[in-house]
């Protein structure tokens, strides 16, 4: 086995928020929010300031750093219901299979949200394919995510504690197909938690209305506020199990994505309510992580990954006191826009490589995006990739590892709705993409436009300023790059 550094091949834990924003923690300028478990993570190793996710919502970036293809490549990459098919195919290559080339054990914990099933889910059965069938040897998952039905964990193909006299079913249909099961929407006198769109109110678990309908599996029902040490401690029981050969962890966390349900712990330990409790409470959880590798002995051995799924958002669906205990925080910093936004505050993420023996510690500005994971951990592993293999993945291990400067060239981003926009170097450019200014109901900006966008984050990184009029053949060359990329036929 090669591998870059020394010795043996590293073990690999990327560690995985959902809707974190490049603003949230200390070490990305935030205030009020003490996050100093990932600001040592930073200090000790890599923080970067231009690392993208690939698209600004969750399965279309999880896809992405799973398989190394641009989401927009797979039609059927995009924000899923919890009882959709899988979406990664049967032989496309993913970065645990690669993995496995090179004889790691690899394992996901947490949150999926990629498709389970191929069609016709059978939640009492066998669930197949899981992500056991598409390259984890193991698997310990909440099937989507935690606004949305079935809130139970997954084990390999089975939800876990289901009592067979019970069985659960599930169904997204568009009317409550259960009689007997009480909804949010009809019954706001038993919520805990008030829902604030007219998604999130079918059915009731544990007095908060979810996306999406469900009975029966009441033993298996998820407990929201012990859900952090559930994944945490199969976090730390994988990595403990396969301390002594080359392992790779992929664990997504589920803060702090609604609805925001601390541990009992991290309730209202932050002045900025449960967003807020969940954000502190994920820099624990990390620490913890951390702690654990150190205390196995192998944090020469390990490189672990820190990112975000996509930017965020205050009020997703949920009254929690978000948007109003604020305060002067901002949660993507200085970027314009957030989660579903073509804006780079939809998409810019937090990301730290940390790994000491490893990882050349600092600040780096190069460009990378997670569609990169696979080419540069498959690299780091020893593993070789054909070009069809890679997809969109490039192998910037060196980049990743803070020993060089050079990332990318350029990259494509997503917003909501599969809408690309190209970064190259200095530049953002948005081709028009008409639609409305605002993203739902929400005080979010889109990024929509019936104009060609054009920015220099040079001088303008909050993208106030477009410049497309006075830059006409920058615009051609950058829409020329665009459809390029766009138009290469998907090999695998
Ligand atoms: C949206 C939900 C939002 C969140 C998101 C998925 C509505 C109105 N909004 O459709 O609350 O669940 O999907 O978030 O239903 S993500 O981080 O997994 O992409
Ligand atoms: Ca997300």
């Amino acid at each position: 086995m090669t591998g870059t550094g020394v010795g043996r091949a590293p073990n690999i834990i990327v560690l995985y928020a959902d809707d974190l924003g490049y603003g949230d923690l200390g070490c990305y300028g935030a205030q009020g929010l003490a996050t100093p478990h990932l600001d040592a993570m930073a200090a000790e190793g890599v923080r970067f300031t231009n690392l993208y996710a690939t698209a600004a919502t969750c399965t279309p970036s999880r896809y992405s750093l799973l398989t190394g293809s641009y989401p927009w490549r797979n039609p059927r990459a995009k924000i899923l219901a919890g009882d959709a098919p899988m979406i990664i195919g049967p032989k496309e290559l993913t970065l645990p299979r690669a993995l496995k080339r090179a004889g790691y054990p690899t394992a996901v914990v947490g949150k999926w949200h990629i498709g389970l099933g191929d069609g016709k889910i059978d939640w009492n059965g066998e669930i197949r394919p899981s992500p056991v069938d598409v390259g984890f040897d193991e698997s310990f998952i909440m099937a989507a995510t935690n606004d949305r039905v079935p809130c139970v964990y997954v084990k390999d193909r089975r939800v876990v504690g289901l009592d067979p006299s019970d069985p659960l079913e599930v169904s997204y249909a568009k009317e409550n197909p259960f009689p007997e099961v009480l909804t949010g929407r009809a019954h706001p006198e038993r919520l805990a938690m008030a829902h604030s769109d007219r998604q999130h109110w079918d059915t009731i678990v544990n007095g908060v209305p979810r996306i999406g309908f469900s009975r029966g599996g009441k033993a298996a029902t998820w407990n929201d506020e012990t859900m952090t040490e559930e994944f945490l401690a199969r976090a730390k029981d994988f990595i403990t199990r396969r301390k002594d050969e080359p392992f790779f962890l992929y664990f997504a966390l589920h803060q702090p994505h609604v609805p925001r349900l601390p541990s009992a712990g991290f309730k209202g330990v932050s002045a900025m309510g449960p967003r807020g409790d969940v954000i502190l409470e994920l820099d624990w959880v990390v620490g913890e992580v951390l702690a654990q590798v150190k205390a196995l002995g192998l944090a020469e051995n390990t490189i672990v990954v820190f990112s975000s799924d996509n930017g965020p958002v205050l009020n997703d669906g949920y009254l929690d006191q978000a948007a109003e205990l604020n305060g002067a925080h901002r949660p993507a910093g200085p970027l314009r826009g957030a989660k579903y936004s073509l804006f780079d505050g939809g998409t810019r993420v937090p990301a730290l490589v940390w790994g000491p023996g490893r990882v050349k510690s600092g600040v780096s500005d190069a460009l990378l995006s997670q569609v990169d994971f696979l080419g540069s951990f498959t690299a780091l592993a020893g593993v070789e990739l054909s070009a069809s293999e890679l997809a969109d993945s490039l192998r910037l291990d060196r980049a990743l590892l803070g020993h060089s400067p050079a990332g990318r060239d350029h990259l494509v981003v997503e917003g909501f709705g599969a809408k690309t926009v190209l970064r190259q170097g200095r530049w953002v450019y948005l081709p028009a993409h008409p639609g409305a200014p605002l993203f739902g109901d929400k005080a979010i900006e889109s990024g929509n436009s019936s104009q060609v966008q054009l920015y220099d984050l040079e001088v303008d990184i909050g993208q106030l300023w477009n410049v497309a009029s006075e830059r006409p053949e920058m615009v051609s060359a950058l829409r020329n790059r665009l459809e390029d990329e766009m138009a290469k036929r998907q090999k695998r």
